[in-house]
C-alpha cells in the first residue's frame, strides 16, 4: 500500500525545499517515492526544482488538487504505474486550504484499498506566523484568514525556517501555536540545517492520523483571499553571450522587488529558476525585499531557461505590467529574453469536486 502525505501551508512557507531535502533521507533509506507537484497553471519553478532531485515528478496544473480531484488521481496513477512509489508526497497549492474536508476525507475513503493517509502536514513560515497572531503584516485579512483556516485544519504543524530565528524566538511561537491551536501537534524543522526533518518524516510515516479537523470555511471570504492575488507564471529563454546567470537572476529579483515595493503590494512568494544545462539558480522573494535569498548557481555561459512563477496581491494586469518592465530593464544589447508562455491570472471560486462536512 502506498503512503500518501500532503505537505501543505501558506505560499514561501517551505513546502518545496523540505520535499527536495527529503529526497536524500529516502534515498538513503531505499524508500521509493514518487512527488506531486500542483498550481493554477503551467510553468512550475517547484516542477523545474524538483525534477533535479532523482525523484519521479508529477505535476497538477491548471487547477489546485481539491478543485481537480480526477487530476491528483491520475497524476497519482502515473506514479504508481511508473515506479511503484512506497510513498508520495504531494504539495499543494499555498492558498488553497480546506484540504481536510476535500481531499485527506475523501481519499481515506474512496481510496482506502490503495492508499494510507499521513497526517496533514502544514508549514509555518515563522515571520508570517509572528504577524498573524499580533495581527500586524500587510497581507489582506482574507488571505490572513486562509493561512488561519490552513493551521486550523492540520494534524500537525511544523514551524519552518527555525534557524532564521533565535531558539528563544522559536519556542515563544511554539508556545503561542500550541494556545492557539491546541487540537494540533506542533513541531519546529529547518530544511536548511536539518532539525526535526528526521523526525517529522518518521512521524507522518508511521501515522495515520490524518484529516481529524474539518473546519467551517466561509468559501466567500477564501474565494476573496485567493482572489486578491495575482498570479504569474512564465517561461522564456535568455540569451547573451558569456553571461554570468546568478547576476542575471539576482538583478532580475531584486528590479522586480523594488517595483512590487514600490507600489506597496505584499508578495506572497515569488519564485525564480534559472538553469543553464546541469546548473541551476533558485532565487525566491516572500516578502519584502530584504527576504530576497537564492540557491544553488546557474554559472555562466550564452544561454538559459527561466522559469518565474510570481503570487503577489495585485492585480494580474498591473503584475503583468511591472513584470515586462522588468524585462526591458534587464534586457541590453547582449541579454535577450525571448518569453516562451506567459499567463497571469487570479485564481476563480473554489469549487472542490468532494467536500465532506463534519462529523
Ligand atoms: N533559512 C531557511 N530558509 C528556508 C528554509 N526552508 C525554505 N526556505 C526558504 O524559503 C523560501 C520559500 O521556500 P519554498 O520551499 O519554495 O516554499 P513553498 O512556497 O512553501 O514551496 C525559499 O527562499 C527557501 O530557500 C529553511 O529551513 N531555512
Ligand atoms: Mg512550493
Amino acid at each position: 500500500m502506498t503512503k500518501l502525505i500532503f505537505v501543505g501551508g501558506f505560499l514561501g512557507a517551505g513546502k518545496t525545499t523540505l520535499l527536495f531535502e527529503i529526497t536524500k533521507i529516502l534515498k538513503e533509506r531505499e524508500i521509493k517515492v514518487g512527488l506531486i507537484t500542483n498550481d493554477q497553471a503551467d510553468d512550475l519553478a517547484d516542477t523545474a526544482l524538483l525534477s533535479h532531485t532523482f525523484v519521479k515528478v508529477a505535476e497538477v496544473s491548471g487547477s489546485c488538487f481539491c478543485c481537480d480531484f480526477k487530476g491528483l488521481r491520475k497524476a497519482m496513477d502515473s506514479l504508481s504505474k511508473d515506479l511503484r512509489p512506497d510513498i508520495i508526497i504531494a504539495e499543494p497549492v499555498g492558498s488553497c486550504t480546506d484540504l481536510s474536508a476535500t481531499l485527506i476525507n475523501p481519499i481515506k475513503e474512496m481510496m482506502k484499498s490503495e492508499v494510507s493517509v499521513g497526517p496533514l502536514t502544514v508549514l509555518a513560515d515563522p515571520g508570517r506566523l509572528k504577524n498573524i497572531l499580533d495581527g500586524t503584516g500587510d497581507l489582506h485579512p482574507s488571505a490572513v484568514y486562509i493561512i488561519k483556516k490552513q493551521l486550523e485544519e492540520s494534524d500537525l504543524i511544523a514551524i519552518t525556517k527555525t534557524d532564521s530565528f533565535s531558539a528563544e524566538e522559536i519556542k515563544d511561537l511554539e508556545g503561542r501555536v500550541r494556545k492557539n491551536f491546541p487540537e494540533c501537534k506542533i513541531i519546529t524543522i529547518s530544511s536548511k540545517n536539518g532539525e526535526g526533518v528526521r523526525e517529522w518524516l518518521d512521524y507522518v510515516l508511521g501515522s495515520e492520523d490524518a484529516g481529524k479537523h474539518i473546519v467551517d470555511i466561509d468559501y466567500d471570504k477564501y474565494a476573496e483571499g485567493e482572489a486578491v492575488l495575482g498570479w504569474l507564471n512564465c517561461s522564456a529563454t535568455l540569451t547573451g553571450n558569456g553571461t554570468n546567470w546568478d547576476e542575471f537572476t539576482l538583478n532580475f529579483m531584486k528590479d522586480f522587488a523594488l517595483r512590487l515595493e514600490a507600489k506597496k503590494s505584499p508578495v506572497g512568494h515569488v519564485k525564480m529558476m534559472v538553469e543553464n544545462g546541469d546548473q541551476y539558480i533558485s532565487a525566491n522573494l516572500t516578502g519584502g525585499t530584504e527576504t530576497l535569498s537564492y540557491r544553488w548557481s546557474a554559472g555562466s555561459g550564452n544561454s538559459a531557461d527561466m522559469i518565474l512563477n510570481a503570487r503577489v496581491e495585485i492585480s494580474p494586469e498591473e503584475l503583468e505590467k511591472l513584470f515586462m518592465n522588468s524585462i526591458n530593464a534587464l534586457t541590453n544589447n547582449n541579454i535577450k529574453v525571448k518569453i516562451r508562455r506567459l499567463r497571469c491570472i487570479s485564481p476563480g471560486y473554489p469549487n472542490p469536486t468532494y467536500r465532506y462536512s463534519k462529523k
